[in-house]
């Protein structure tokens, strides 16, 4: 126990994390923020309640048990002044380390808009669906008392993850909490378990979050996941040579020109996946390694089909012909994706220069 409360509390030395608070207007933000500063709304201090969209300062708090986790409570989308084109310029979207998206009743189009803009800035959330208070009274009103809160919580929990999934969302990151944000509800359902995630897993998720952005863009780790695609190229060139011994004419040119094609698609994504990293580090100059290496992959690539105009196509037909053709095919296919590879690395690295 000691253990754990002093690993906890490393977690946080130094470490400010700024969530952002989004949802649609009325799935009870604001309230959410009261609830976890023991106040009312009508409390000095309190965040404004009930402001049907009209909020559109956001609102700065800190946790009560730990100041470093600061609540940014962004105004409501959906009603009022605020529609998906000016949100998320307006409330500078992009500049929080976590997110807890807000929903309530049926999982809107916006809640599904809102987790892929997360997803999108390469961010993680949870998901905080509220009023369960006022779905299991209602379902009470009309049906078995017992059993009814239970499948009530099913219902809503399985809705909001599949919900979730279809907008591209991974199972194991899929984290949906069903809570009341009224005062005397701080205990019930699964308020007690956000707040001490949120306490719990913020610092954890904030060095994540911070070693994806200035880790993978320096040369070193370019060098290592170069090397690693190079160490691999053998399978896409063992398999071009075995498809150019099918002896049908033109096959092999049109094999190689899309498997090579495919290949380095394959690697320019894996070697780029990190654009959003690079501006955060202030590297924007990514359109020259486009411009730069697309030019001279173009040019790899007419040597490449000069090379099959004169392979030999009449003999192609003969044993010889075939394995010959595959010979060539494997030879060329090596030789193209290596150069490419070297290209798009020397480009990225050109970038640190
Ligand atoms: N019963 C119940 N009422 C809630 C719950 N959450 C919010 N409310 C009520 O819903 C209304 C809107 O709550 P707010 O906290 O102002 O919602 P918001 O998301 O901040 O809305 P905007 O500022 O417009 O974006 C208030 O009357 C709250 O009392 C909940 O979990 N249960
Ligand atoms: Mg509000």
């Amino acid at each position: 126990m000691e253990t754990t409360s002093t690993e906890y509390s490393n977690q946080w030395s130094n470490t400010e994390v700024n969530v952002a608070l989004c949802g649609i207007s009325g799935s009870g933000k604001s309230q959410f923020i009261n609830t976890i500063l023991g106040l009312r709304a009508d409390d000095p201090g309190a965040a404004p309640v009930d402001s049907f969209g009209s909020q559109s300062i956001t609102g700065q708090y800190r946790h009560p048990e730990q100041p470093g986790l600061i609540f940014w409570d962004l105004p409501g989308i959906g009603t009022g002044k605020f529609g998906r084109d000016n949100y998320l310029e307006t409330v500078n979207f992009d500049t929080y380390d976590f997110y807890l998206i807000f929903g309530r009743g049926r999982f809107y189009e916006e809640d599904a808009w809102f987790v892929k803009q997360v997803n999108l800035r390469r961010k993680r959330f949870f998901y905080v669906r509220t009023h369960i208070d006022q779905d299991i009274a209602s379902k009470k009103r009309g049906g078995d008392k017992t059993s009814v809160e239970e499948s009530c919580l099913d219902t809503v929990r399985n809705d909001c993850e599949t919900q979730i999934q279809h907008a591209g969302i991974k199972a194991a990151h899929t984290k949906v909490y069903l809570i009341s944000t009224r005062l005397q509800d701080k205990d019930k359902w699964d308020f007690p378990k956000l707040n001490s995630d949120m306490l719990q897993l913020l610092p954890r998720i904030k060095k994540e979050t911070v070693a994806v952005a200035i880790s993978v863009p320096y040369p070193s780790a370019i060098r290592v996941k170069s090397q690693y695609l190079l160490d691999n190229v053998w399978r896409a060139v063992f398999l071009s040579g075995i498809l150019a011994a099918v002896p049908v004419p033109l096959l092999p040119l049109v094999v190689e020109y899309f498997l090579t094609l495919r290949q380095i698609r394959t690697y320019t994504n894996s070697l780029t996946q990190m654009e959003l990293s690079w501006r955060r580090l202030g590297l924007t100059s990514s359109w020259k390694f486009q411009v730069a290496g697309v030019g001279r992959l173009l040019s790899e690539f007419l040597k490449l089909n000069l090379y099959f105009m004169v392979s030999p196509y009449c003999i192609h037909v003969t044993v010889f012909g075939c394995a010959l053709s595959a010979f060539l095919s494997y030879r060329m296919t090596g030789f193209i994706l290596h150069r490419a590879l070297k290209i798009i690395e020397d480009e990225m690295l050109k970038m640190f220069k």
